[in-house]
Formats: C-alpha cells, sequence, structure tokens
C-alpha cells in the first residue's frame, strides 16, 4: 500500500470534550510541515483542505451530562459523506483532528469500503483511554469518549443518532497504551473480544511481540490496517498538548517503533491523529513529535542500509 499517494485531510472538530482547542490540530500540523515532511519520502502529497460539519441544534438526551450530540451526528454524517464520494484506493488517507469522535464518522466508512472489497476492516487504536462509554453511560458527557462503542455498534444510540452504516467487529481492534478506564468500561470490554494490550502488558512484554501478533492477523484475514492515534497515547512529558493527560504513557522509542513496524508491515491503508490540542503545546513539540512519528510510519528509518527480518 505504501507506494501510493497521500491525501491529507484536516478535521478541526472540538466538540468532543468541554476543552476548546483541537480544532487547531491541522493547521498545527501543517505548521510542523507534515506535508513536506511526507514528500521527502517519496508521496505524492495532496492537501484536502479541511472538512467541518455546521453547528446543529442540540439534541436533548435523557443522560443530562451528554453535549454537543447532534454536532457529533452531523460531524459522523460529514465524514462519512466524505468518505464515501473522495476516498479511493489511489490515496492512503491522513485524518489530522480534532478530537477523537472523528473516529466514529471514518471508521464506519471506510469498514464499507473494505466490505466492497471482500476484505476485512482492522484497527490499530493507540490511546491512554479505551473510549468505550455509551450514551448512557457516559459520565463526562464528553463523546470523544464513545467512538469505539459507536463503530462496533450500540444500542444507546439506536433512535437517538444514525448508526454507523457498517460496523467493526470487536475482534478486529487492537488497543495499545491504554491506562485509563472507566468503571462502566471495564464490564463492557471484557464482553467483547477487543485485543487490549495495557501498559502493564507494554511494560512485560514491550510493544513489538503484541503488535508483530496483531500484524500477522490482519495479513492472514487479507485485511486493511487503519491507525487511530490518540496524542494521549503518547507520555505527557513528550506529548503534552492534549486536554486529557494520563501520565506513565509510550516513550518516544516505544512509538518510533510501532511505526516503523507499521510500515514494514506495509499493511496501512489509512490513518487518524486526534486530540492534539495545540493550545497546551510547549513551543510545538508535540506537534513535531506528531509529524516525525508520521513520518516513521511512512518509511523514514535511521539507517538507509536498514533490514529487518519479521
Ligand atoms: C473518559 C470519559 C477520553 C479521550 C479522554 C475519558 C475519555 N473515559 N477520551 N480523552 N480521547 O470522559 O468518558
Ligand atoms: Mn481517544
Ligand atoms: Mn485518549
Ligand atoms: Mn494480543
Amino acid at each position: 500500500m505504501m507506494e501510493k499517494s497521500i491525501l491529507l485531510i484536516g478535521v478541526p472538530a472540538d466538540q468532543g470534550s468541554r476543552r476548546a482547542g483541537c480544532l487547531m490540530g491541522p493547521d498545527s500540523l501543517r505548521t510542523a510541515n507534515i506535508a513536506r515532511r511526507l514528500s521527502r519520502l517519496g508521496y505524492e502529497v495532496l492537501d484536502d483542505g479541511n472538512i467541518t460539519a455546521a453547528p446543529a441544534d442540540e439534541i436533548l438526551h435523557t443522560n443530562p451530562n451528554i453535549h454537543h450530540l447532534a454536532d457529533y451526528a452531523a460531524l459522523i454524517h460529514k465524514l462519512d459523506q466524505y468518505c464515501a464520494t473522495t476516498l479511493t484506493n489511489n490515496h492512503i488517507p491522513v485524518f489530522m483532528g480534532g478530537d477523537h469522535c472523528i473516529a466514529a464518522g471514518i471508521l464506519p466508512a471506510l469498514a464499507r469500503t473494505s466490505e466492497n472489497t471482500g476484505q476485512e476492516q482492522f484497527v490499530l487504536w493507540l490511546d491512554a483511554h479505551t473510549d468505550f462509554q455509551t450514551l448512557e453511560s457516559t459520565d463526562t458527557g464528553n463523546l470523544h469518549g464513545t467512538p469505539v462503542t459507536y463503530i462496533i455498534g450500540d444500542p444507546s444510540f439506536d433512535g437517538v443518532i444514525p448508526g454507523p452504516s457498517t460496523t467493526i467487529k470487536p475482534e478486529n481492534i487492537c488497543m495499545m497504551g491504554i491506562r485509563s478506564v472507566d468503571p462502566a468500561e471495564q464490564a463492557r470490554i471484557a464482553r467483547t473480544g477487543i485485543d487490549i494490550h495495557d501498559m502493564r502488558a507494554i511494560d512485560e512484554f514491550g510493544v513489538a511481540a503484541p503488535l508483530r501478533r496483531f500484524i500477522d492477523r490482519v495479513r492472514r484475514a487479507n485485511g486493511r490496517l487503519h491507525v487511530s492515534l490518540d496524542v494521549d497515547f503518547l507520555d505527557p512529558d513528550i506529548a503534552p498538548a492534549v486536554g486529557t493527560t494520563v501520565s506513565g504513557g509510550v516513550s518516544h522509542r516505544e512509538a518510533h517503533l510501532i511505526m516503523e513496524i507499521l510500515y514494514d508491515s506495509g499493511l496501512v491503508t489509512s490513518l487518524d491523529i486526534a486530540e492534539l490540542n495545540p493550545f497546551l503545546d510547549v513551543h510545538g513539540k508535540t506537534s513535531e513529535l506528531i509529524v516525525d512519528l508520521v513520518a516513521s510510519l511512512f518509511g523514514q528509518r535511521v539507517l538507509d542500509t536498514q533490514r529487518r527480518s519479521i
């Protein structure tokens, strides 16, 4: 997949939490020269500008904490339409968020495309959080905590907002970096077949072995692999530009290794970058780190002559 051109798409959405700033994410990544870094690796890089959904009248829900539900539905619809009309197999889409709500719009559309080509859609979810709240269980009411529930299909959305056109199979999702799970998320997660590697597992076994096992599953299934990168996956010391920092995150070296192994697999078909809040950054260092990681995902390496057997 990696010989194709890259399509950058900005999604400056920040209704998913009560902390403003993620809407600056796309422009911060552009300022950190994401396009130039990728073209230097030999890709044709196109920037399709930003996708926004018009503000919608609030939908009242029985859970009084929920806010911006109508905006969530509008964003999902807009992204779904965009993917259906614009994406082709000629480009690898790189969605620059925006908070993690964007995944709820992107993934059902990607899964539909995969279904059309007879392939399975897989997702590598890199995050401190499982984002496994439902409309009923969320106590913060922050919808960026719900996209995984939405994409696998959940009755709490039925009759409230339109559900995903195509669902993702829970067993096709692998999560890494997890270190903050709400009580309401625990029981539901245990019931799904999601492959979860929390920080305890990473400390014991590292990132390479579990990632390679997941990649093998994707390859055996002739799958398409989407990478969803929540900036809070990284340790806040190296990536402070997120609203919900959780200490004890993935290191600079572990993160690059993940990206390098993913590149070597040749299986990555799409990427989203979520939760980058440049308002909270220190001299742009988080945006620069993210661009550096994206470069590793697309083939940047330390030595030109590097050879590796997987
Ligand atoms: C918590 C909630 C969350 C991202 C924070 C946090 C959710 N589970 N997700 N940052 N990306 O509010 O539901
Ligand atoms: Mn997230
Ligand atoms: Mn998170
Ligand atoms: Mn596993």
